[in-house]
Parts: structure tokens; sequence; C-alpha cells
């Protein structure tokens, strides 16, 4: 299970934020996040929402030791001197009625305000808040180009069958493009307005997750970032003791460029991106 031998040098951050883990629920890669968890000595963790899957687990109930361990993981860090704070999502959503809880020495809060060692402001949520303003489905953001690729392929078969039953022809993967399209137009307003939101409170960016997909961009002066999920891309927010960003990919192709890098880690064949 455990591919990455535990030898590697432990990764020293200012903080990190992991969003979208969805423990109770069968796609949460539990695994990498533990060995992302145990590689690394943070002063900080945001928690940033869809830690733990409630809806899922209401729906068919799934706990592996593997989703337990991540629990553990985080409050034993709490435990020995790292500050966790918890932004609870919306598929965590009754840990916001907590706002202000203190937890096994895990802080609950509704949002937060995150200041990076260079002094800039980033307002800490989950991301759903923004929801009823982009009206559109986050769901339509899992049709990638893999999805895409595959419906190519889908539609040779489902025309085969038409065709047998006399049915005119009918393009699967037109359906999904125009479906990918109304993705894109989602992801974008839903940046935008946790932009625009920023700007209105008057700080210097946002991080936040919900949608899965990471990303650290200038939106009209403002730093957008979004940690990622650990469902499917396994993506983590990290700040080094300078103040910097990056997106850390956490499996195992990224892993063998890790191991073949000098650590400290925070070059370029790590961090997918970085902010200024
Ligand atoms: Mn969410």
């Amino acid at each position: 299970m455990d591919k990455i031998p535990a030898t590697r040098p432990t990764l020293r951050l200012r903080s990190v934020f992991i969003s979208d883990v969805h423990l109770g629920f069968k796609g949460c890669r539990a695994e990498f996040l533990l060995n992302f968890l145990r590689r690394v000595e943070c002063q900080q963790i945001y928690l940033v929402g869809d830690i733990i899957d409630m809806w899922s687990l209401t729906r068919s109930f799934y706990w592996p030791q593997a989703h337990n361990d991540v629990i553990r993981t985080i409050l034993g860090k709490a435990k020995h001197g790292t500050r966790v704070i918890y932004v609870p999502g919306n598929h965590d959503r009754p840990f916001r009625d907590h706002d202000g809880l203190v937890l096994g020495n895990v802080e609950i809060h509704r949002e937060v305000v995150h200041e990076t060692a260079d002094g800039r402001r980033f307002l800490v949520l989950h991301g759903d808040e923004f929801d009823a303003i982009v009206r559109a489905s986050p769901l339509l953001e899992s049709l990638g180009s893999t999805a895409y690729s595959a419906a190519l392929r889908l539609n040779r078969y489902v025309n085969a069958v038409r065709r047998l039953f006399g049915y005119p022809y009918f393009s699967v993967a037109a359906f999904l493009k125009h479906k990918v399209k109304n993705a894109v137009k989602y992801i974008a307003n839903f940046e935008r307005a946790l932009a625009v939101e920023a700007r209105r409170r008057g700080v210097d960016g946002v991080i936040c997750g919900h949608i899965h997909r990471a990303e650290i961009s200038d939106i009209d002066g403002i730093t957008y970032c979004n940690d990622g999920d650990w469902v499917e891309s396994c993506t983590a927010l990290v700040e080094d003791f300078q103040g910097r960003l990056s997106l850390l990919r956490w499996t195992e192709t990224i892993d063998v460029l890790v191991g073949t890098q000098a650590l400290p880690l925070l070059d370029g064949a790590v961090a997918l991106e970085t902010a200024a």
C-alpha cells in the first residue's frame, strides 16, 4: 500500500492547506494523504472543508483503517504543537454550528484570515457559500479530458446500437463537450466570485477548496488559491517560511520527482505553481 519509503526527509513548511478529503467516501485517497501528513512538519494546518463526508456516511457507512489513521495523525499533530484550524465545508456542515469551539486541540472556525510570513492576508473558507451566486453544478467539473476521450470511445458503441434500432446519429462527445464548456464557465465564475469577495473584505487573496481543482492565480490583483482535493488530484497548498505559496501534487508520479530533487522542497519540480 505504502509504496514510498519512510526514509525520505521531512518537509518543513510554515503552513499546509488541505480540503475535500472526503473521509468516509470510497473515493478518498487516504493512503496518499497519510503519506503526505507523515512526511510534513509545519506550524499550522488548515483543514479547508469536506474533510469528513457526512453525506456519504449517511448513505452507506464506510470507514476503513486508513481513514481513521488520517484523523489520528491530524489529532496527533495538534497535540504536539501544530496549530490545526478546521474550516468546515458543505459535506461536513454540522461542524459549522460550532464556530470558535476547540475540539481535541483543533480550532473550528466558520472562516478565518491567514497571514503569510510576508504579511499578506488571505480569507480562508471552503467555497460552497458561492454556489448560489455561481448557479451551476460543480459536478460538471468531474468531466475532465479523460472522461472526454472515454466518451469518444463510447460514442462508437452508442451509435452502433442506435443504428441497429433505426435511431439517427447522436454525438455523445458533443453532448459532453457542451457539459465541459459549462464546467469551464462554472470554474471561472466560481474563481471570480471568490476574488470579488476577497476584495470586498479588503484582503490580498482567498484560499478555498470545494471545486476539486487546485490552482493559484491572479484575478485582478487578488491571489486566488484553491488547494484541490484528495479524491482525484491529491493536492495541497503549502506556504514556506518566506511566505511563498505553492501547490504540491502528492501521487506516485510526482513523488518520483520529489525523490530525485534536493530537499527541502518547493523547487520548480515539485511546486506545480508558485505565486509571487
Ligand atoms: Mn465542498
